[in-house]
């Protein structure tokens, strides 16, 4: 049945999943990564309906699953600060979205999720009514609560007229800080609804705008300033500030000014590993004896289990989520606390801190460099100590490995670094100068760096992106779905596989607990997986170029030739045979 004909009117009449087209690209989504299903009928006929009209809507990406599509759109978000859509069946698709939505809303990276709900109608009462045995068994009670601890918002789809105010307000939500991830349900009789053109109103981005985060109380600023100007072992830690280029060069400009050693503390880079005051990836050294501390959008500045602040030390928190209300415990000290934007915010202390700054402050501020400097240096040489040991035949030094792959790579050129156990040795071994481009997942979900890869790859075209993940991960990551992806749509990714035949976190994890344990005794950490597999042939099966390399000699011409590959366009993949666990 056509509603249209039920209509006698001139203006342009269309069903609803035309308009949702239409309003995702008015959104500004450049991409749809999707995992169809029969719930997207009306969805793929309106994509084809849009195409032969030569009407604007968003890219379409097909991912043989859902776990790559949920990872593209946030290495799509990574690079382009936008939430992109991700398209999925009804309940099953959502529940393999589960893990990226969960990294998303960790790593605070809008994206729009969207999926069918089984159609209401069973007697063909409505176009696109039951028509099949799995529309009597994808209704859940409560579809969203699949996902639903990592959202910021969800709704079903009550009818087309709504279309483009729920998409706006889906997107407002989505890119309002702190971002993260937003659901929209729809069902096929919603889909198919006929609207005229005149009834669908149109909410432009200039009248609907996202909230963004702000500076802070001048009051607050001053007192930090006063705690700075007398602060003897100043440090500030940061997890993800260098997401905003701005806030970057404040870290550094900040901590240059006043002799502060910087600190990250996973997520992403956030400073120039250049830069005087970067001394490393754990403050644990300088946590007990700071006075006046600095945390800058982070989540985990330290563990508590293995470090503690000094009683009366003064901690100042800046961030674009203060509160954390995504978790039920957060607890680190905030003497003040200041939600915003931390480049804004940063750049106010540094002016009222220039403003006060005495002679005697400048002397101590340049005595302070002069010790960061001393443990930079110390730092620097440690890393080119491990990278000197090449390893065995078999058991390559992740250290060396990382550092070849250093020599290989430019400024702009992306990691992703999923090498769980050996994350460290990257952190260590490949410095980076420009901020966000050695990210690690804000969430814990493995199986994310092959489809973040992908989607920065696909946002950032002229830039290398590298997937680095252990065995464990390359698995978790359905790597048969990156690669499929890689090949259909052109998008070479560089993934390295650090290869100790298992998960070695989770024997560490065990040892950590029971140190002398009976897993210990009997030397049996339920850890070890397949030895002799040949991850090569994954990448191989979907026409990536694809090496094995277990001698350590072999490192520098392997990686060299899987560099050039990706440069000339096709994905490559390197099997790292490491020290096994
Ligand atoms: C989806 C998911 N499942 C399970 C885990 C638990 N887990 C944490 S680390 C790890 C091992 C990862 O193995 P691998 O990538 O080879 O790194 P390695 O520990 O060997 O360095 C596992 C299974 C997880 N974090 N995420
Ligand atoms: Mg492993």
């Amino acid at each position: 049945m056509d509603t249209s004909v039920a209509r006698k009117t001139n203006v342009p009449d269309f069903a609803t999943a035309y308009y949702l087209l239409e309003g995702l690209n008015e959104i500004g989504v450049d991409y749809l990564f999707c995992n169809f299903g029969t719930d997207h009928a009306p969805i793929i006929d309106e994509m084809a309906h849009r195409r032969k009209r030569g009407e604007p809507m968003p890219g379409v990406v097909r991912c043989p699953h859902e776990n790559t599509a949920a990872h593209m759109a946030a290495g799509y978000a990574l690079v382009t600060g936008r939430g992109q859509g991700v398209l999925v069946h009804v309940d099953v698709g959502t529940a393999n979205t589960a893990n990226g939505m969960h990294n998303l809303f960790r790593s605070r990276l809008p994206v729009l999720l969207m999926a069918g709900k089984a159609p209401f109608t069973v007697n063909d009462e409505l176009v696109g009514s039951r028509d099949t045995y799995v529309h009597f068994v994808q209704e859940p009670f409560d579809q969203a609560s699949l996902v639903r601890p990592y959202l910021k918002w969800e709704w079903t789809l009550p009818s087309g007229v709504v279309v483009k105010e729920a998409l706006r307000r889906a997107y407002s939500i989505m890119q309002s800080e702190p971002r993260g991830p937003v659901y929209l349900m729809m069902q096929r009789e919603t889909l198919t609804q006929h609207w005229t053109a005149d009834e669908i109103r149109r909410y432009s981005a200039d009248r609907f705008a996202a909230t963004s985060g702000g500076g802070a109380d001048p009051k607050l600023i001053a007192a930090l300033a006063e705690r700075l100007l007398k602060a003897e072992h100043p440090i500030l830690i940061t997890g993800y500030a260098g997401r905003n280029e701005h806030a970057s060069r404040a870290i550094d400009a900040l901590a240059q000014f006043a002799g502060i050693a910087v600190y990250e503390a996973n997520v992403t880079n956030n400073i120039s590993h250049d830069s005087p005051c970067f001394v490393g990836f754990s403050a644990d050294e300088a946590v007990p004896d700071t006075d006046v501390g600095l945390l800058v959008d982070v989540d985990v500045p330290w563990f508590p289990s293995d470090v503690q602040p000094k009683d009366n030390a003064f901690w100042a928190h800046i961030d674009i989520d203060t509160l954390k209300p995504g978790s039920p415990m957060w607890t680190f000290p905030g003497n003040m606390r200041m939600q915003g934007d931390s480049g804004r915010i940063l750049d106010q202390l540094l002016e009222e801190l220039k403003a006060k700054a005495t002679p005697r402050f400048a002397e101590a501020a340049a005595a302070r460099l002069k010790r960061i400097k001393a443990a930079r240096d110390k730092r620097i040489a440690r890393a080119a100590q491990l990278a000197a040991d090449k390893g065995k035949p078999g058991a390559i030094n992740p250290h060396y490995l990382a550092a070849e792959l250093a020599k290989l790579l430019d400024d702009e050129d992306m990691i992703f670094n999923e090498s769980v156990t050996n994350a460290p040795a990257v952190l260590m071994q490949i410095p980076r100068r420009l901020p966000n481009t050695t990210v690690r997942a804000g969430g814990g979900g493995l199986g994310w760096s092959g489809g973040t890869a992908l989607g920065a790859k696909l946002a950032a075209p002229n830039r290398l992106a590298v997937q680095i993940c252990g065995d464990g991960s390359f698995y978790f990551g359905n790597p048969s779905s990156i690669f499929a992806v890689a090949q259909q749509y052109k998008l070479p990714i560089l993934s390295v596989v650090m290869d100790n035949t298992g998960w070695k976190a989770v024997k560490e994890s065990t040892l950590r607990v029971f140190p002398e344990g009976e897993a210990k005794s009997a030397n049996a950490f339920e850890a070890n997986l397949a030895p002799d597999v040949h991850f090569a042939k994954v990448g191989e099966a979907f026409g990536a170029y694809a090496e094995e390399v277990s001698d350590p000699a072999d490192v520098p011409a392997a990686l060299a030739r899987c560099v050039k590959e990706v440069r000339g366009g096709r994905a490559a993949l390197l099997h790292a045979r490491i020290t096994r666990l």
